[in-house]
């Protein structure tokens, strides 16, 4: 559905750069270009015209490099304009004061991308990939969000789709032709590929949990009991003085959270009260945030005082830990060796370590690496990875599954199945968008940054 009004959006921050860029979409972006730089001649396609920019008084605003992209040959596939003055707020704001006086509409957030997604120019699955790609902050989950504007989500459920077109279209034989017609092992085969579809699919949900991994980044609890140096670790891991360090026990009441990057992955690290059981109400309260905070953690570093009794942790925050998503970190080296702690939880890894010294970091994020590595093996040979919205979908698509396959089991009728059948494909479509639910996009581009 094409826009009939023309929007306009800066898509730069607002605020002081070398240029900025705003954006039009809509059927009067080639007259406004011409109106706008005085050209009597179209603008070229596609072409960068460098030239001063007039408002509708005449009056000079900056000279800015103005771009024109024909119906059909842009991002949004309606006719665009981007125009590209020097990063100055007072020019940007006399710029867009002016377009709005020619007739634009400002943008609502994401509406160049619901616009791309509403002309075919990208399925819903690419739309969210380039929110996404903006938000990215690590590697890994660029690498996801460019797999996925590159239609990795997209194909996977083409892919799907073609496989329960392929099981409808041997069920069909059964309507056709009567069951005498045809040996009855013929059945067997949808039914077994709609118990690997099945499978396959919850695999793919899964990866949900992975998605939101990357883009919340892995949440890190450092624990342990009072002093033994939580609060110099997270400050040494992020370069800073985050969180205060004292040689009174005790000395971090709530936890301190922090972002950081180890190899590719985003993680958030955050402190924690000293565990230990005598504290005052305070302390408590602290340590029952710490218990909180672990039951929504990926990974726990525990530290120990290579100078004290190993400790007794709580039980609840024990359960917790297991030697896959918990590195034990015995500080202060520098005083003793930590030999104490050798036969304590002997699954986990240990890394010797002295903050005051500056020693076993390095160790310290080699094998957290490998351990979050090990722990998140790439979900899916292809990569593929989805989000809550796809896994709501995907969920419900197995549950019709589910259904047909029970029902093609207890040898009901092969109509039924295939209506089955084909409401899974229909929750398929919901994943790359072929849905007429004006709400559901509403809410999802709502999330856009304006001029995206
Ligand atoms: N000798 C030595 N002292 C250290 C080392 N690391 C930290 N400390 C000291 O240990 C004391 C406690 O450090 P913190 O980082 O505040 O310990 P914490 O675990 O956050 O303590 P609470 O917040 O009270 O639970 C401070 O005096 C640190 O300087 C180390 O490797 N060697
Ligand atoms: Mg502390």
């Amino acid at each position: 559905m094409p826009n009939a009004e023309t929007i306009v959006a800066l898509s730069t921050p607002a605020g002081e750069s070398a240029i900025a860029l705003i954006r039009l979409s809509g059927p009067d972006c080639a007259q406004i270009g011409r109106a706008v730089i005085g050209r009597a001649k179209p603008l070229r396609t596609r072409y960068a015209h460098f030239a001063s920019y007039r408002d509708l008084n005449g009056t000079v605003l900056d000279d800015c490099v103005i771009t024109y992209y024909a119906e059909g040959q842009s991002f949004t596939g309606e006719a665009m304009l981007e125009i590209a003055p020097h990063g100055n707020p007072l020019i940007v704001q006399k710029i867009m004061t002016d377009l709005l006086a020619r007739g634009c509409r400002p943008a609502e957030p994401g509406e160049f991308t619901r616009t791309a997604f509403l002309n075919g120019r990208m399925d819903l699955s690419q739309a969210e990939a380039v929110s996404d790609l903006i938000r990215a902050r690590s590697d890994r989950s660029l690498e996801a969000a460019q797999r996925q504007l590159h239609g990795s989500v997209g194909r996977k459920m083409s892919e799907l789709t073609e496989r329960l077109l392929s099981v409808m279209a041997q069920l069909e034989a059964y309507i056709d032709f009567p069951e005498e017609d045809l040996p009855g092992e013929d059945q067997a085969g949808p039914s077994r590929e709609l118990r690997r579809l099945i499978v396959d699919m919850r695999e793919l949900i899964e990866t949900q949990r992975y998605a939101a991994l990357l883009h919340d980044g892995i949440k890190t609890l450092i624990v342990g009991e009072p002093n033994v140096g939580k609060s110099s670790l997270i400050n040494a891991l992020t370069g800073s003085q985050r969180s205060i360090v004292s040689e009174m026990p005790g000395t971090t009441r709530d936890y301190i959270s922090a972002f950081l990057m180890v190899g590719p992955w985003r993680i958030e690290v955050l402190d924690t009260a000293g565990l230990h059981e005598a504290g005052d109400a305070i302390e408590k309260i602290g340590i029952d945030h710490t218990i909180e905070q672990s039951e929504t953690a990926d990974f726990f570093l525990l530290v120990l005082d290579a100078t004290t009794p190993s400790p007794t942790l709580p039980d609840a925050l024990l359960q917790r830990m297991r030697p896959d998503n918990t590195l034990i970190i015995v500080n202060k080296t520098d005083l003793a060796d930590g030999g104490a702690h050798a036969g304590f939880l002997p699954e986990f890894s240990q890394v010797p370590m002295s903050l005051l010294a500056h020693e076993g970091l390095d160790a310290l994020r080699t094998q957290w690496l490998a351990a979050i590595d090990a722990g998140l093996k790439q979900p899916q040979k292809d990569g593929v990875v989805v989000n809550a919205r796809h896994a709501a979908s995907l969920s419900r698509a197995v549950e019709a599954l589910e259904l047909a396959s029970d029902k093609l089991l207890r040898g009901e009728p092969t109509e039924l199945v295939a209506a089955d059948l084909r409401e899974a494909i229909t929750f398929i479509g919901e994943v790359v968008g072929r849905v007429d639910n004006e709400r559901m996009l509403d809410s999802l581009f709502k999330q856009f940054c304006i001029g995206k």
